[in-house]
């Protein structure tokens, strides 16, 4: 669906919601607990006293035949709801869109706003990525933030980023990202209990904000969250430093994988990457992208990712490798500038970043094994069949091709197949994959070389294979020395597959 609708401010009245105290309107949408808790940080946040000499920002905007109203709203937003003198001027940077009005007519809309915008064209189709470049490369504020085109910010939202970058000009600071429905336009306060990470297939997903950070600001969540990459679409950064740290990867295409590359090379040069949860901006989640992916968008993605693996990853672009067969056909280019400049930065390892920045990855930082798990009597391999979180585990004739039937023996004796483990909680099973939680617990699995055999320690219990009931699942049972309880851990290499 394409976000066209002309009823935002009407609809936000018409439901009962509840002002936050942080320009958030929370609805009733939320469950009561969570509310109290949105209530209690958006009262802490209302204290904070900020410094008054807080750098300026230009404020990006990339639009591609985005619908007058969001892209108006979030013009106005930014205009309403920051103090005037921190704001340089609003860039927009319309990547050829083809809507009439979004020409002259927005042109002589915006000349009337008592802030400077500066609409720029872009000559051609050119994406998200190069033509955030050239909106950086004419902005003139201090800082640059880059918003989506259907955003809302509320009251509020810039001093706490500013702050930051003003603290430490080497961070750079998203805020919560409120979910604007896109069938509604309901406003609903986002989590500051989640922070971003990705899988193996290298998607941007957002996990629980684990314990150890929370412990780290001694339970105050008023303070920003260290998170190990970025949404991408909303953020502040230096401008010089945006600079001296490679700006984009100008070598990507349209979009997709440019936030996880910013994210690491962040990280990885000595940089820190925050969510401020004291600054809250809407944004419209669109079930589909007007963005056409000339090429097709899976081939796009698998450029870009490949970049992103190849410079920033080291080994651990197996990971996603391995998962996704068939990526490695994909041409990547030239990304000898892009490793000159990790080079130049002196960056470090992503061994470091997983061990230091992100121990709850997805990707473990130690493993015994990446590869199929290999049933001794039927020849058979586990495999996750594509099925879904809270689903059971399947088995199938090994395929030797990746994929759906790789799993990796973490060193915390998980037996993972991208972000999910596998977890007993009742004897006799069955076998159902979960989102790994790193406590052990019902996801602990002792592996034994020598007998072969992979014991779930909870239920002192062993895998084994199907059952005749259900041929296409492995059971659990308990242990008795048989073949049919014998496992091969192989580590599949890259050359055995592709
Ligand atoms: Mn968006």
């Amino acid at each position: 669906m394409h976000v066209d609708i002309y009823r935002w401010g009407q609809q936000q009245q018409e439901s009962s919601q509840q002002d936050l105290g942080c320009g958030v309107l929370a609805l009733a949408l939320l469950p009561p607990c969570c509310l109290c808790a949105q209530l209690l940080l958006c009262e802490t946040c209302k204290t904070k006293v900020y410094p008054d000499n807080l750098p300026t920002t230009s404020v990006v905007i990339v639009f591609h035949n985005e619908a007058w109203s969001t892209l108006l709203r979030t013009v106005h937003s930014v205009i309403n709801r920051s103090p005037r003198h921190m704001i340089e001027e609003i860039v927009l940077v319309d990547d050829a869109s083809e809507r009439d009005f979004l020409k002259r007519p927005l042109e002589s809309y915006v000349k009337k706003l008592k802030v400077p915008v500066n609409v720029i064209r872009m000559e051609q189709r050119s994406g998200l990525i190069r033509a955030r470049l050239k909106g950086a490369a004419v902005s003139k504020g201090q800082v640059i933030t880059f918003l989506d085109a259907h955003c809302e910010c509320t009251v509020g939202w810039l001093e706490p980023l500013l702050a930051r970058i003003k603290h430490d000009r080497r961070t750079v600071v998203c805020p919560i990202i409120d979910v604007i429905s896109d069938d509604t336009f309901e406003y609903m306060a986002g989590s500051d209990m989640t922070y971003g990470g990705f899988n193996w297939k290298l998607n941007f997903r957002w996990y629980p904000v684990p314990q150890r950070e929370m412990d780290r600001r001694k339970g105050d969540r008023t303070l920003p969250v260290r998170t190990p990459t970025m949404a991408g679409g909303l953020f502040s950064i230096d401008r010089d430093y945006f600079q001296e740290i490679g700006t984009y990867d100008a070598g990507m295409d349209i979009w997709g994988g440019e936030n996880l590359e910013i994210s690491f090379r962040i990280w990885q040069c000595g940089g820190t990457l925050e969510i401020v949860t004291c600054s809250h901006v809407g944004h419209v989640f669109r079930k589909a992208t007007p963005y056409t992916f000339p090429g097709g968008t899976g081939q796009i993605i698998n450029k870009n990712n490949r970049r992103l693996a190849e410079v920033w990853m080291d080994e651990f672009k197996n990971f996603f490798y391995i998962i996704s067969p068939g990526v490695t056909k994909v041409d990547y280019g030239d990304i000898s500038s892009r490793l000159g400049l990790r080079q130049k930065l002196q960056c470090k390892p992503f061994s470091w970043y997983l061990e230091n920045i992100y121990p709850d990855s997805q990707i473990p930082r130690h493993y015994f094994s990446l590869g199929e798990i290999r049933n001794v009597e039927t020849n058979q391999c586990l495999d996750n069949m594509a099925r879904k979180e809270n689903e059971k585990v399947g088995i199938f004739n090994c395929h030797g091709m990746g994929g759906n039937q790789v799993f990796s023996y973490t060193a915390n004796k998980e037996i993972r197949t991208d972000d999910l483990c596998l977890d007993v909680s009742k004897l006799n099973g069955p076998v159902t994959m979960l989102k790994c939680h790193h406590l052990k617990g019902n996801q602990l699995w002792e592996y034994d070389p020598v007998k072969l055999t992979l014991q779930h320690v909870n239920s002192n219990q062993c895998l084994d294979k199907a059952t005749e009931e259900d041929s296409q699942v492995p059971s659990i049972r308990d242990c008795n020395g048989s073949r049919s309880q014998q496992w091969l851990l192989r580590n599949v290499t890259l050359p055995e597959i592709f």
